[in-house]
């Protein structure tokens, strides 16, 4: 068994631990930083003729682990899925609840965690089959929805979120056992390279970089804000970025980032007037369902990892044509 910090085995109960030593995607824990090779597949199923896109672009995001699909949802669905986000950054109940995270020097709402739960709106469309037959034939297993969020990157004061693989905080401190979850980004507003867009490693999905330090204890409260922990050290980012480039997603309200798990990535401050608000939601394999976090710390919470609460997205048919309002 590793040797663990005093400070894990302050926060240990055994149920929570798994063993570390079986754990290919083993990351902090006082390790030293490194990169190891991906362990997974990036799109499970194999008959590639079967996919809902074509299949250049299943290509692309084989390759890169990153697809950029403009025009997915037509100007008056995006009007609409803009109003709900209005509604939820202005909703004092919403903006009372654990879920809204604020950001620490201005205060402006951040992100809304679980909005697949506070938005009937969202609800319906985490299961449209615009995004949800990708995902599924990209994941080739039942599906459900890991988290979801709002971010809003407000103009002025919309701060960054620093270069991160989402696996490696999803594995270590939720406990998700394998590389089988993908993201997909909504664009409501512009983004544009002014207002802090998503800039992603094409590529970087097949390097796992293993995190220096220790998880401590409810160090979410602190990473949804500012991540300082979980990310790379700067010489292997320097690699990765010489190795892959900067893609900056750049897109229309209504365009969708196609992103793997492991895909590196981050986002600038937004000092532009113009808000950068973008839909995330992340599907998860049924088969890859959170297990003890590999940290060592209790789980986070229900609404930033779904881990009782699992509903599995069933299959709809394509009753209207894309960029119908049918949301
Ligand atoms: O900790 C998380 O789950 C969140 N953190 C970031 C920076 N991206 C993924 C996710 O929203
Ligand atoms: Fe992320």
């Amino acid at each position: 068994m590793q040797a663990r910090t005093q400070d894990c085995l302050s926060a240990i109960s055994d149920d929570y631990v798994a063993d570390p030593t079986a754990d290919p995607y083993a990351s902090r824990a006082g390790r030293s930083a490194g990169i190891v090779a991906r362990q997974d597949p990036v799109i499970y199923s194999e008959n590639w003729r079967k996919a809902p896109l074509d299949v250049r672009h299943i290509q692309q995001y084989h390759d890169t682990g990153v697809l950029i699909l403009e025009d997915v949802f037509s100007p008056a669905e995006v009007e609409m899925l803009q109003r709900e986000s209005a509604r939820l950054r202005d909703s004092d109940a919403i903006r009372s609840r654990p879920e809204s995270i604020t950001e620490a020097d201005s205060g402006a709402i951040r992100s809304v965690f679980k909005i697949h739960s506070l938005s009937p709106l969202y609800a319906e469309l985490v299961a449209d089959p615009r995004l949800a037959d990708l995902a599924r034939f990209i994941l080739d297993d039942d599906i459900y929805i890991h988290q979801s969020r709002l971010n809003y990157k407000p103009g002025f004061r919309g701060r960054e979120f620093y270069w991160h693989s989402d696996f490696e905080t999803w594995h270590v401190e939720d406990g998700m056992p394998r590389m089988r979850a993908l993201s997909m980004s909504i664009a409501l507003t512009e983004n544009l390279p002014s207002n802090g867009p998503l800039m992603l490693l094409p590529g970087s999905h097949r390097d796992y970089v293993v995190c220096t330090g220790v998880t401590p204890a409810d160090h979410f409260e602190r990473s949804l804000k500012k991540q300082e922990l979980g990310v790379p050290d700067d010489r292997h980012l320097s690699a990765m970025v010489n190795r892959y480039g900067i893609k900056t997603a750049i897109g229309k309200p209504g365009s969708v980032i196609v992103f793997d798990c492991n895909v590196m990535h981050g986002s600038n401050s937004n000092i532009s007037p113009f808000p950068r608000s973008n839909l995330f939601f992340v599907y998860n394999a049924a088969s890859n369902r959170l297990r003890a976090p590999y940290c060592a710390r209790p789980p986070r919470p229900e609404y930033i990892a779904s881990r009782r609460d699992i509903t599995v997205l069933k299959p709809r048919d394509k009753t209207a044509e894309p960029g119908s309002s049918r949301l």
